[in-house]
């Protein structure tokens, strides 16, 4: 399993991110701690240097194991459920700005989290289906080589497939073989009524992994039995990315120290 950590490109903010500033200097950073790989997170991949960003990669041999999206929501409310049809419009053009991004990259995976949206109270749970179906084939349609991996997010943070089940069930219903689930350990405690069992039950459907303690701190900090979740993840032969996907606390750079220690002392 590859070690990994979620780093915002220039043009994005949000909280659970280890570094904010200066993207070269955050890769070289990750690079020297000795992650293996670095999840970017990028709201709009059209303000984006694709060949700096390439070279920068390439400098410092870290890989990109997925492209997080969550942001073209937090800050600009593009979504996949939206009632407005112009707004669905723009996130589905969105997604697919990624996915021309994460091919530029050579790294195929785009992680659809809260992009979904949030239900409105007078929608009905049978539309906002039906929208993220409709969105989600438009997207993986788009470019069958790219993965769109769906998270499944805790109930404070969006009331739209809370559960592992529920994803897996729109996945399903989505009928696409790129359409796959990855899963969170900070949602996942909150959520799920037993971790271990649901990565079990999820073995074919899990293409990536992010990895946070129960307080959103690097793993290692709060309460979750992380030494069981690695060996269940290798249980079911998992072998893509653990990316620490946490708040910057105490401080970013520690917090990524923090990861990467616990990380070795796992033995990964
Ligand atoms: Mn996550």
């Amino acid at each position: 399993m590859q070690k990994s950590i979620v780093v915002s490109t220039p043009e994005a903010e949000f909280s659970a991110l280890a570094f904010k500033e200066d993207f070269k200097n955050s890769i070289k950073k990750v690079a020297e701690l000795g992650f293996d790989a670095v999840e970017l997170a990028v709201r709009n991949p059209e303000n984006i240097d694709f060949e700096k960003t390439k070279e920068v990669l390439k400098e410092y041999n870290l890989s990109v194991p997925a492209i997080g999206t969550g942001q073209a929501f937090g800050e600009e409310g593009l979504s996949f459920t939206d009632f407005d049809k112009d707004i669905r419009e723009k996130a589905v053009e969105r997604i697919k700005a990624h996915m021309n991004f994460s091919e530029q990259i050579g790294e195929p995976q785009i992680i659809i989290g809260l992009i979904r949206g949030i239900m409105d109270e007078d929608q009905k749970m049978a539309e906002a289906e039906k929208y993220f179906i409709e969105c989600l084939r438009h997207c993986a349609d788009y470019k069958e080589n790219i993965i769109l991996t769906l998270e499944p997010i805790n109930r404070y943070e969006t009331n739209l497939y809370n559960t592992i089940e529920s994803m897996k069930n729109l996945i399903n219903k989505t009928d696409r073989n790129n359409v796959k689930l990855m899963i969170d350990t900070f949602h996942m405690n909150i959520e799920e009524p037993n971790i271990y069992e649901s990565i079990k039950k999820s073995a074919e459907y899990i293409s990536h992994v992010h990895v946070a303690d129960s307080n959103r701190w690097a793993p290692g900090c709060g309460h979750l039995d992380f030494e069981k979740i690695i060996e269940t993840l290798k249980d079911i032969n998992y072998s893509g990315a653990l990316s620490a996907e946490i708040l910057p606390k105490p401080n970013p750079d520690k917090s990524a120290e923090l990861t990467m220690k616990f990380f070795e002392k796992l033995g990964l």
